[in-house]
């Protein structure tokens, strides 16, 4: 099994001020004249993290990775004016410009796989090939899946504490009751609301169960922009015009782009199902379902599908 690539250090990291209100992070590191490719994070809300390099061979390709807006070390922390989907992705064509880079790859995993697909159907002469992992997107019954009742049943456990800040008559609707919470004045509640929801899904990102939560989604900072900045697009759709509106652009648009998919057979934020739709508009794409994986993006089998499928891209385009 393949294993991700050494650490590497940014070589460049800058600023881009994308609006009067937003300003995006960015960093380059890698080759300088390799293969350009940007990979976005999840969330949306979940920052960029240094391991996210270690997916490319740094002698073969040129990485970018992105601070979406309201997150990571992009300001202000947590915003949601000017943010939306159609802003993100006219802020990824402003680092494209930025970086003078003509095509690249493009590689996201979970609300990063819908924003690459997003990128991708509005931009496909920029993108030479997506690599997407634990497909999410938006639509009404993943959402329901996730937030309101389904995983429940395969984390209970978990789940109690997911929905312990809601009282017991606001439980039929959760989305509007986290937001209603998130976007309220009252900042101890918000916090409270925000921790809840951002351990939600870090207790169940992979197979191993709540006990592997990863450190950061009880952090304040952390968890009030991951939670607010998901909660936001949730109850917004996506910033779609409707819930099949995405698969019908890819299915339109993206018949000449290659793609891989890698999806956890037991990713329980975002079931496999999505995944399969998304193959079957999508036929050239190349699906790879990982026996003994989760949702996230470090568990072995994923991992060294990951490591496959840039190198194969690296072959491909350079
Ligand atoms: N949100 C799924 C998602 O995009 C429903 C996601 N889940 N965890 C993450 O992203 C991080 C690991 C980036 C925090």
């Amino acid at each position: 099994m393949l294993q991700l690539y050494p650490p590497v250090d940014a070589r460049q990291t800058g600023f881009l001020r994308v609006s009067d209100l937003h300003e995006i992070y960015w960093e380059e590191s890698g080759n300088p004249s390799g293969l350009p490719v940007i990979a976005l994070h999840g969330g949306p809300g979940g920052g960029s993290s240094p391991e996210m390099r270690r997916f490319f061979d740094p002698a073969i390709y040129r990485i970018i990775l992105i601070d979406q807006r309201g997150c990571g070390k992009s300001t202000p922390n947590s915003e949601l004016r000017e943010n939306d989907t159609w802003a993100l992705v006219s802020d990824i064509e402003a680092v494209r410009k930025q970086l003078k880079i003509d095509k690249w790859v493009v590689f996201g995993g979970s609300w990063g796989s819908t924003l690459a697909l997003a990128y991708a159907v509005k931009h496909t002469d920029r993108t030479l090939g997506l690599i997407l992992r634990g497909i999410f997107l938006i639509s009404k019954a993943e959402i329901q899946w996730f937030y309101q009742e389904g995983a429940s049943r395969l984390f209970p456990d978990a789940y109690d504490r997911y929905v312990a800040p809601i009282p017991e008559a606001e439980r039929g609707d959760l989305l509007a009751a986290f937001h209603a919470r998130l976007t309220g004045d009252n900042y101890k509640r918000r916090i409270e609301a925000a921790k809840a929801w951002a351990c939600w899904e870090g207790e169940t990102i992979t197979i191993q169960g709540p006990n592997s939560r990863p450190k950061r989604f009880e952090e304040d900072d952390f968890a009030d922009a991951f939670a607010r900045i998901e909660c936001h697009y949730f109850v917004n759709k996506g910033f779609f015009k409707s819930d099949g509106w995405l698969l019908g652009q890819i299915e339109k648009k993206l018949q000449a782009t290659p793609g891989i998919i890698v999806h956890g057979r037991y990713d329980v934020v975002t079931p496999l199902s999505t995944a399969w739709a998304l193959k079957k508009v999508w036929p050239g794409a190349n699906l790879n379902i990982i026996p003994g994986a989760g949702h996230s993006s470090l568990e072995p089998g994923t991992v060294d599908k990951l490591i496959r499928a840039t190198r194969e891209f690296g072959r491909r385009f350079s």
